[in-house]
């Protein structure tokens, strides 16, 4: 990746197709010039005032007409000079915009080079820059208020927090190795080990939270299983409350496995509905059944959540196998028939379906509202990062219960303060940024 700051460059910043309003923006030293050339200005023209101005190539000819402005380093966007220009919408006008400001020395941008300078210059730290992703790419009202909090800063002031306490603590720790005649009373420290632990529930409380943050930006996807007839489309039908799936009394009439997207107490949930197995005494003999049989069977291992429908009248299926993201469910609550302790549901009478859509976001890990106050990691790079300083604030613990030497507690902590420096985006390796911003679409 070509990262060298002299560079100016540029990008269209609207999403692609037919639009109103389309925006180049450009960003770096020579930003503000470009931008003023191609409409025949003198770079000091070109300020926070809105122009009005025809766009032209260098060969002379009309483009399109264009609202102009600038802004010059260190405020703006990416903290460098930056000039939009906002043209009319649509893939081949801005397309051409594009080709005017880049045949005049800009280079068109890398995947998330703006934020990545934006984040380089101060301007961002790097779980805004995660955050900003989330907010564009948020598909439901959770996820959008999920990223918006984290882009507040939210999540970098309780991580900022518990580095700042580590850090305190590690202080006087090593103030223990430099004076080591200094003999303590033993019960007058107690109160390091209360903060170490204190501090290390705030971590796992952050690294466990992930599957929240999880399932709220990505969605969850939830397989219905069971056998031939028990009421699979049907209930898939209920729960999102259109008739997306055949329902026969006929065994066999979901051949293929079938999603449908909705949303669950704001959070996205995928609905996979398979075609049933068969009983050993009844098994299928039509290939394009066995197939689709097989196919369900590759979604339902990926599932985050899987619903084991049972009728009563096959045999009852407990589960087991799917471990702890089952939901067993006695469907057609309508019809009598044992429900073994299972959720009962009814596809005609929409008996037990608010309560299956609570119990699946419980098992995928969605915290309910109140518990969604507080603020979550999103990514697996910051999953990985809390559970780090987690287990360093654990052997910190530890090593105070077992009495080891101040030195053995004082690493620790270091340890743990360096995770969360690295979790707020201190001293993060090209590798890691590469890999984040590559995410990202052209002209964020
Ligand atoms: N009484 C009653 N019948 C149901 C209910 N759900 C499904 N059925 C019936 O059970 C049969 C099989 O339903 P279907 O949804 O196709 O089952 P699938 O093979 O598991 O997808 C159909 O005749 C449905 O009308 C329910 O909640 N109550
Ligand atoms: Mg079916």
């Amino acid at each position: 990746m070509i990262t060298s700051d002299a560079d100016t460059i540029a990008a269209i910043a609207t999403a692609a197709g037919a639009g109103g309003v389309g925006i180049i923006r450009l960003s770096g030293p020579r930003a503000i010039e470009i931008a003023a050339a191609t409409l025949g200005l003198a770079p000091m023209a070109l300020d926070r005032t809105v122009r009005l101005g025809w766009l032209r190539d260098l060969e002379g000819t009309l483009v399109d007409q264009v609202l102009a402005f600038a802004m010059r380093a260190p405020a703006s966007f990416t903290g460098e000079d930056v000039a939009e220009l906002q043209g009319h919408g649509g893939t081949h006008n801005l397309g051409k915009l594009l080709a005017c400001v880049v045949e005049r020395g800009a280079r068109v941008a890398e995947p998330g080079e703006f934020t990545r300078r934006a984040v380089a210059n101060g301007k961002l730290d790097l779980l805004r820059a995660e955050a900003l992703l989330e907010v564009i790419h948020a598909g439901s009202e959770r996820a959008w208020r999920l990223a918006q909090a984290n882009l507040s800063g939210r999540l970098g002031l309780e991580i900022a927090a518990i580095e700042r306490s580590a850090l305190a603590l590690l202080a006087e720790v090593e103030g223990w190795i430099d004076f080591p005649e200094q003999d303590l009373d033993p019960s007058s420290d107690a109160w390091i080990t209360t903060e170490i632990e204190s501090l290390r529930a705030g971590c796992a409380r952050l690294a466990e939270g992930f599957r929240h943050g999880r399932a709220v930006h990505k969605g969850l996807t939830v397989a219905l299983v069971g056998p031939v007839n028990v009421g699979k489309s049907s209930l898939l039908n209920a729960l999102v409350g259109s008739e997306r799936a055949l329902v026969a009394a006929q065994p066999g009439t979901t051949r293929d496995w079938l999603e449908v997207t909705d949303v669950w107490d704001g959070v996205t949930v995928t609905v996979v509905d398979t075609a049933g197995t068969r009983g050993e005494g009844d098994p299928t003999d039509d290939a394009l059944e066995q197939r689709g049989i097989a196919l369900g069977a590759a979604r339902v291992s990926s599932a985050d959540v899987v619903v084991v429908v049972n009728d009563g009248a096959a045999a009852w299926d407990d589960g087991a196998r799917f471990a702890e993201r089952v939901l067993v469910v006695k469907s057609k609550g309508d019809l009598a028939g044992d429900p073994r302790g299972a959720l009962v549901t009814s596809a005609t009478t929409g008996q037990g379906l608010a309560e299956l859509k609570g119990r699946v976001l419980a098992i995928a890990g969605v915290a309910d509202r109140e518990g969604s106050e507080q603020p979550f990691v999103t990514t697996a790079r910051q999953q990985a990062l809390a559970a780090a300083a987690r287990d360093a604030f654990a052997a910190a613990t530890a090593a105070r219960v077992e009495r080891c030497p101040p030195e053995v507690v004082a690493i620790e902590l270091r340890t743990a303060a360096q995770a969360l420096a690295q979790l707020r985006g201190v001293e993060v390796g090209d590798r890691v940024l590469d890999e984040l911003f590559a995410r990202f679409c052209i002209g964020k």
